[in-house]
């Protein structure tokens, strides 16, 4: 049987599709989707729409955004003056202090938990990889941002070397620091860790990572507020479900009540 095709040769079924999406996202959804015929080949993308899954919040802003989006990039005339620190700013604990005194030399980044291939990865290590730099603006819930420019190697590159197992969905982040007894921690999901702009940044404006900033390491996910950006990262722990740790929510302030997704 032909397909019946209008006169922009789009099938049926396509438009159907379009309205579906049109109805569940709205018009900027819609507006996104018209570049964005690719994803109805993905295998995902049908069986959410033969299923009729409902659409969550986070998972039409992927659709929309997935890895089609990129978070907005600024020039050097736009950094801002200085990069405040928030949160954690200098880690109290006797390990984190002994490896800061050394410069770090001694630290590994741990990658663990469903991959096919875990290590530690030392600093040098880490540089040696294909970086990425970028100046961008991060905004924090508590009502301030500031533009910085971050290098550091692409998380995907890091996960190439890695080899997550098919069932990963997530990488949590694990932290040197603590609020009380509940050590800082933080996840996201497999599009955002294989986004181009998410970063395991060693450098900020120009210089090594400052402890305030998050020394030796830290995530940026530029699509996401400032909390997601996990700080002093020690360990990679790849994982199918994160509700069995730290208090089951995803993320330290995941677990205060703060959204999972928090998707600027
Ligand atoms: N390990 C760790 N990561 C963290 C935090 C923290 O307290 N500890 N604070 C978060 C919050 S709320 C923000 S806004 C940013 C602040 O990053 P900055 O200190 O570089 O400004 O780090 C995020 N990542
Ligand atoms: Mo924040």
């Amino acid at each position: 049987m032909t397909r019946m095709r209008n006169r922009l040769g789009v099938t049926p079924e396509a438009l159907a599709k379009r309205r579906f999406l049109t109805r569940t996202l709205g018009s900027t959804g819609a507006l996104l989707l018209a570049g964005c015929d690719k994803l109805n080949q993905s295998p995902a993308f049908q069986k959410l729409l033969s299923t009729g899954e409902a659409l969550s919040k986070s998972s039409a802003h992927h659709l929309v955004s997935g890895q089609m989006s990129m978070a907005q990039e600024f020039s050097p005339a736009d950094l801002s003056p200085s990069f405040r620190g928030n949160g954690n700013t200098n880690p109290t604990g006797a390990d984190y202090k002994a490896m800061a005194a050394n410069g770090f030399a001694d630290w590994k980044l741990v990658v663990d938990g469903l991959v096919e291939h875990p290590g530690a990865w030392s600093l040098d290590q880490l540089r040696a990889m294909p970086s990425r730099t970028q100046i961008t603006r991060h905004d924090c819930v508590e009502g301030w941002s500031a533009i910085g420019q971050w290098t550091g190697v692409p998380l995907a590159q890091l996960l190439a070397a890695a080899q997550p197992k098919p069932e990963a969905r997530y990488v949590v982040f694990h932290c040197a620091d603590s609020f009380g007894s509940a050590p800082y921690y933080e996840s996201i999901d497999m599009d955002d860790a294989f986004h181009p702009q998410t970063l395991l940044a060693y450098t900020l404006n120009g210089k090594t990572l400052p402890v305030t900033n998050g020394a030796p390491l830290r995530l940026r996910v530029e699509r996401q507020l400032g909390y997601k950006h996990a700080k002093y990262v020690m360990r990679l722990e790849l994982v199918d479900d994160f509700s069995r740790i730290g208090g089951g929510h995803g993320g330290y302030w995941e677990d205060q009540g703060y959204q999972w997704y928090a998707g600027i």
